[in-house]
């Protein structure tokens, strides 16, 4: 063979090896932005909440039951990374007055944004510098929160809540380590169930990873399932208001394409404007096979913060 079409051949051959391998790839800015809810927006789909959706979830709350759905903040559990939840005790007044009164409070050290049962918001996360919006994030970082697009923007959420449990529908307690959760899992958990996703809805993916959680922290923060970028779009496409998972990540992780990394991130929090929840407790939905409730969240106003810690209930 000629050199030169020697080196064309290999050439176009690792271009086909590399386009096969790219399972997905973000679209480009002009087809991401302006978001749906206009260029200035960014609430995302928070905008989502208005009374109609409000009273939509009410009336899914029949027998005045309630699940929590946060788990304990505590330095035991499970971190990704270098974050961490220290608490330290203070007793701050010895008996005081006739009364005796006497008090103690804590000092909390912890990435308060990013531990526990965790709602991420659109600072957290971007494509290439730019995050929902295409705002650069070099443009609104400073050294005290971002400028735009924290944390502080979203407040009370209350919207149906739908639990899809993959690992019922499967028919095991816990999806196995790395198993990417697809379009057809989640279509078949819904037929199971009996139920259809509608606008606005938060979704929860149970896929019993969380027996993990406080048991073995490693394990829960490698090879977690997940959905992947797929079911992502198809969720995205359903108009969701937030995503959620008893995972570390809600996604797969890391992407059975080692080429990617975190691709459901991006498209919910930088292409689409939908929020992630990530380190659920959904054992007792689960168990009590609740799947469609009202659900509530409300992150802490944390000014220019990339999300939050939260305790989100299901009321059903
Ligand atoms: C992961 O931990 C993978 O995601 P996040 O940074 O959103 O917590």
């Amino acid at each position: 063979m000629h050199r030169i079409q020697g080196i064309a051949l290999v050439v176009g051959t690792f271009a086909a090896l590399s386009a096969q391998a790219q399972s997905w790839s973000p679209p480009p800015a002009d087809k991401r932005c302006p978001s749906k809810w206009g260029a200035t927006d960014e609430r995302g789909a928070a905008n989502y909440m208005n009374p109609a959706n409000v009273l939509r979830a009410s009336k899914l709350i029949k027998t005045g039951g309630v699940i929590e759905l946060g788990h304990v903040l505590s330095s035991s559990m499970p971190f990704f990374g270098a974050r961490r939840f220290e608490i330290h005790t203070k007793r701050t007044s010895p008996t005081l007055g006739t009364n005796k009164r006497m008090g103690n409070e804590e000092v909390v050290m912890t990435e308060l944004g990013q531990v526990g049962t965790q709602f991420d918001m659109f600072a957290h996360q971007g494509i290439d510098g730019e995050l929902y919006n295409c705002i650069k994030s070099d443009d609104i970082a400073t050294r005290n929160g971002f400028t735009k697009l924290g944390i502080e923007n979203i407040g009370m959420l209350f919207t149906r809540g739908v639990l899809i449990d993959v690992a019922a529908a499967k028919g095991v307690d816990m999806l196995p380590s790395g198993y990417e959760i697809t379009v057809a899992d989640l279509q078949q958990a819904l037929e199971r169930q009996g139920l259809r996703l509608e606008r606005g809805d938060a979704v929860l993916i149970h896929s019993g990873w969380g027996k993990l959680w406080g048991v073995d922290n490693a394990r829960y923060n490698s090879n977690t399932p997940g959905i992947g970028a797929p079911a992502g779009e198809w969720l995205a496409a359903r108009e969701a208001m937030l995503f959620g998972a008893d995972t570390f990540a809600v996604e797969v992780a890391p992407n059975p394409d080692k080429s990617l990394s975190l691709p459901v991130h991006q498209i919910a929090l930088v292409i689409n404007g939908i929020f992630l929840l990530e380190n659920m407790k959904l054992d007792e939905l689960a168990a009590k096979k609740v799947y469609e409730f009202a659900f509530a969240v409300q992150p802490l106003k944390i000014k220019g913060g990339t999300g939050s810690t939260v305790a989100p209930v299901a009321m059903y």
